[in-house]
């Protein structure tokens, strides 16, 4: 394999480990709260405060959780590989980062983020966000979690068809493969001859679209995957 780029698609269960829950499996997230309740913008029109408070917690939960080695992993890589590594996330906690990636794309936004749905306004957000509080630039009582939901169009979609359409190597970690357009980064790269990597726990929905497959903990597999292509 070249010294091309690595794309790195991650989602919850890269975070699973550093105890932030994840959405499908059976004690997920979804599992205590309907999607179309807390992930629409349908959602929140009819219940503000109750997908602020669902936002709260998980803001809560992600401060307190540390990265795991599956991160460490990642941002290890990223400093000693010679070709450029972009890691684009569905997660909106911010481990990544906090394990010395750098160059992070979060499609799916973010928890430190806060928006202005009257006037577009961003600023960082708060520990806890209430649909009372005004927003800090017009003083509506109009903000919310600056987080994509279903329906709504991902962050960065020019920065990551430009970097599908030139990766070498395409790796998914920690994602089920079923939230679209992420769900078919695999399929795309493979077709366009990349080689394609999946790190999972288990088989994702799009696992033939795979040319080498590793199943287990995210915290083993990924080191193991970084160490075997930096020959550590
Ligand atoms: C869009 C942010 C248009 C907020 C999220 C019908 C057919 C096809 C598509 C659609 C359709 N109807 C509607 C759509 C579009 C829709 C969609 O895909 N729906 C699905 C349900 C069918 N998509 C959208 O609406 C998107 N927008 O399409 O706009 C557009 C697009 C492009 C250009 C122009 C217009 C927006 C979707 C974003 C929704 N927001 N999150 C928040 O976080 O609360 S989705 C949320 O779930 C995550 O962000 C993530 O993306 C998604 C999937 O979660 P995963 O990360 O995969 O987690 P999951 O629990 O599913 O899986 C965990 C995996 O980890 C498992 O495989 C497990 O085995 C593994 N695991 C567990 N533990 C470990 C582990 N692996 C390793 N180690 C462990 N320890």
């Amino acid at each position: 394999m070249g010294q091309g780029n690595i794309v790195i698609l991650t989602g919850a269960g890269i975070s699973a480990e550093s105890g932030l829950g994840t959405f499908r499996d059976e004690d997920g997230l979804w599992a205590r709260h309907a999607i179309e309740d807390v992930a629409t913008p349908e959602g929140f029109a009819r219940d503000p405060g109750l997908v602020h408070a669902f936002y709260n917690a998980r803001r809560a939960q992600a401060a307190a959780a540390t990265p795991n080695p599956a991160h460490a992993a990642l941002a290890r890589l990223e400093a000693g590989y010679p070709g450029e590594v972009l890691i684009i996330t569905q997660n909106i906690d911010d481990l990544h980062k906090r394990a010395g990636s750098r160059n992070v794309l979060h499609m799916h936004g973010t928890l430190a983020g806060a928006l202005c749905h009257a006037c577009d306004h961003r600023w960082t957000a708060p520990p806890e966000m209430t649909a009372e509080a005004p927003c800090p630039a017009c003083s509506a009582a109009a903000t919310r979690p600056d987080v994509v939901w279903f329906g709504e169009i991902p962050y960065g979609a020019e920065v990551i068809d430009a970097a599908l359409a030139t990766a070498s190597t395409f790796v998914s970690i920690g994602t089920s493969g079923q939230v679209y357009p992420a769900a078919a980064y695999a399929q795309h790269c493979h077709r366009l001859g990349a080689h394609t990597v999946e790190l999972n726990l288990e088989p994702s929905r799009g696992a033939r679209d795979f040319n080498e497959r590793a199943y287990g903990p995210a915290s083993e597999v990924v080191p193991a995957w970084v160490d075997r292509l930096l020959g550590a």
